[in-house]
């Protein structure tokens, strides 16, 4: 209940930041990030959005939050690309509330404009149950967000009991294999396979395929071998501040 409060005093206090995470295509040897909101919190230290974004989406601060987002990232793009990384593709993080916002069209369209991006340089990344949620609604705005350039993945897939009962419905190009799954091939056969039918399912459905959570050599060498296209996890690097993004990418390039 405090920390409902907390939030709205958050954006003007400038406790939010964005941390950034590779995405990298070893084949192409291209890398993308992905944005990840952190808050520290004046007497809590770090809060996970994991615990506050649902708090937020309680409330109406996730449009505000969900705005920030945007801006910000648009902005630390707009910097990479005067450093050298002009094909690098931003994505950020929406929630499922984001979607009932009638205005969300418009508001993403006038802070690319303002910031003067290309929508097609940004991936928006949504879960599974956005969608499931309101679908014909979802569907309608994603085919709008779509046409404007912007890449649609979803995220955590695989974890709902819906996910092969929507890909040939809704206007997606890319997935993103939760990261349980990529646990999973450590542990058994099983989960090899799924991962290799995940692969090959998305690929036949022409979506792009990103593995999340890529923690080890093994993993890497697998997911290279099933043709996935793009890898994320701390194999390659923790999620990091702006300021350390630079010679993170220049690293893996
Ligand atoms: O970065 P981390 O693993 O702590 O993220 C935890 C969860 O918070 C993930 O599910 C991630 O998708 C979500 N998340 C991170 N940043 C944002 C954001 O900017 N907006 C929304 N809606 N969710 C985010
Ligand atoms: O739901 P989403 O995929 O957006 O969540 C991203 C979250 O996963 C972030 O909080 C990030 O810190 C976390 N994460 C990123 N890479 C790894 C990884 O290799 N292993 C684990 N366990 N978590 C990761
Ligand atoms: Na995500
Ligand atoms: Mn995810």
């Amino acid at each position: 209940i405090r920390l409902e409060n907390d939030l709205q005093v958050a954006l003007e206090n400038h406790e939010f930041s964005l941390y950034y995470q590779p995405k990298v295509n070893i084949r192409l040897g291209t890398v993308n990030v992905e944005a990840l909101i952190r808050w520290k919190h004046p007497q809590l230290g770090m809060i996970s959005p994991a615990e506050f974004i649902p708090i937020a989406e309680e409330t109406n601060v996730i449009d505000k939050i969900g705005t920030w987002v945007l801006q910000q990232a648009c902005h630390d793009l707009r910097g990479l690309q005067k450093m050298g990384f002009t094909s690098l593709k931003m994505a950020v993080n929406l929630s499922a509330r984001q979607f009932m916002d009638e205005h969300l069209e418009t508001m993403v369209s006038d802070i690319f404009a303002e910031a003067n991006v290309s929508p097609s340089s940004f991936v928006f990344e949504i879960t599974e149950t956005t969608v499931m949620k309101e679908p014909y609604e979802v569907i309608r705005i994603l085919q709008k967000l779509k046409q404007k350039g912007i890449t649609i993945a979803i995220d955590d897939f695989g974890v709902s009991y819906s996910s092969l009962n929507y890909l040939n419905r809704f206007p997606i190009d890319a997935v993103k294999i939760d990261r349980s799954f990529i646990r999973d091939l450590d542990e058994n056969h099983k989960g090899a396979e799924i991962v290799e039918a995940i692969i090959s399912l998305a690929h036949r459905l022409n979506l792009e395929v990103t593995a999340e959570g890529v923690e080890t050599e093994e993993q890497v060498r697998f997911l290279l071998e099933k043709g996935c296209d793009e890898m994320q996890g701390y194999y390659f690097s923790q999620p990091v501040p702006l300021e350390q993004l630079p010679s993170v990418l220049n690293d893996l390039q």
